[in-house]
């Protein structure tokens, strides 16, 4: 369903709301593709985004969070897109409608595609600078500015607890029909370990780090190829550079989504490419620690998703959105299949 005009109209101040489209491929938020026309005649588009609240508990800590960001990248000398939330004409980054669901407005980069499936090696090492860029501006903003967007996101002993319990409960029924897959992730239990091992004694330095470094979070301009900007920075947060270079891997290096069934391949030049991007850019601040173990973040996120997309299963589907009713299980499946997989 499309948002009410008036949603449009609380970020437009005096401009004319012409089209809203859907747009995006996300899991969470609900985001449209908004033209319209300024007082002077000129068209243009903005995202409009209404925010998961199930996800997103606190709106005002995410908007806080990309707030913080956007302030800090302005003042360096990070050569990307800026997602600036467009403020209301009363100076806040959100809309509340009268459903209480909580909109944001963001720039759109026209001209530019994210390059979500089977990106070339060229498109991969483009989007892996990307993702260094941004890290990189970000290493000189202190982790305590931001606060958490999600609590334990990438916390392997919570996520593996959550995975326990939802075995344990098995609320939807489903655990028989799942024990050859809840049995392959039991045998990653020593990765979540080794994961939570480096944190818990501070072998790994606490980083703003973007969360969610998915191919499909990266824009790529359609004229020159080249990195136009690093988008959805809901899940910025203090984290480990482990878990973005982990997401890279994982959504750049498969033969195809994470949601279709089969075996997956991996794509060796893509991943090469990945690798030359990200360090080309981030090696220098990164400490030896943070590149001994990159690769052992690859498979950890990569066995993190296979957990979440099988959590979310057995606990009946309330966190992802699902178009039938497998939907999950084949999710888990994909990333089993792709962590058999990687040369990592
Ligand atoms: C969710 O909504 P989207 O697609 O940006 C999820 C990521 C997962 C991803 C898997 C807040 O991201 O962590 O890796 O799905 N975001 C959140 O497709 O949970
Ligand atoms: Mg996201």
């Amino acid at each position: 369903m499309l948002p009410e005009p008036q949603i449009a109209r609380a970020f437009l101040g005096s401009a004319e709301a012409l089209r809203i489209q859907p747009c995006g491929s996300g899991n969470i938020n609900d985001t449209y593709l908004l033209t319209f026309q300024t007082p002077a005649g000129e068209e243009q588009q903005c995202i409009l985004q209404r925010l998961n609240q199930r996800v997103f508990a606190q709106p005002n800590v995410v908007m806080h969070n990309i707030q913080a960001a956007a302030e800090h990248l302005q003042n360096t000398d990070y050569p990307l897109g800026i997602l600036t939330p467009i403020l209301t004409p009363d100076g806040n980054t959100l809309y509340q409608d009268a459903q209480q669901n909580h909109w944001r407005a963001f720039p759109y980069f026209a001209q530019s595609y994210a390059p979500e499936r089977l990106p070339t090696p060229d498109e991969a090492y483009e989007a892996a600078r990307a993702y260094g860029l941004f890290l990189k501006a970000l290493a000189s903003c202190p982790a305590e500015t931001m606060q958490e967007t999600i609590p334990y996101f990438h916390d392997p002993r919570h996520r593996w607890a959550a995975f326990e319990a939802a075995v344990e409960r098995n609320l939807a029924g489903r655990v028989a029909q799942c024990k050859a897959e809840i049995a392959r992730i039991c045998e990653q239990q020593t990765t979540f370990e080794a994961i939570a091992r480096l944190k818990e004694t501070g072998q790994l330095p606490v980083r703003i780090a973007h969360n969610d470094t998915k191919a499909g979070n990266v824009l790529l301009s359609l004229e020159t190829g080249k990195a136009v900007a690093v988008i959805d920075w809901d899940t910025l947060m203090p984290g480990t550079v482990l878990s973005d270079f982990g997401d890279m891997v994982r959504t750049f290096v498969p033969d195809g989504y994470e949601d279709e069934p089969g075996d997956v391949q991996v794509r060796l030049p893509a991943l090469q490419a990945l690798e030359e991007g990200f360090l080309e850019i981030v090696q220098e601040v990164l400490t030896l620690v943070e590149h001994q173990h990159l690769r052992l973040g690859a498979r950890w996120i990569v066995a993190e998703q296979a957990l979440r997309f099988l959590t979310d299963y057995l606990n009946g589907d309330i966190y992802y959105k699902i178009r039938y009713p497998e939907h999950n299980l084949v999710r888990a499946r994909n990333q089993l299949s792709l962590l058999k997989k990687l040369p990592l």
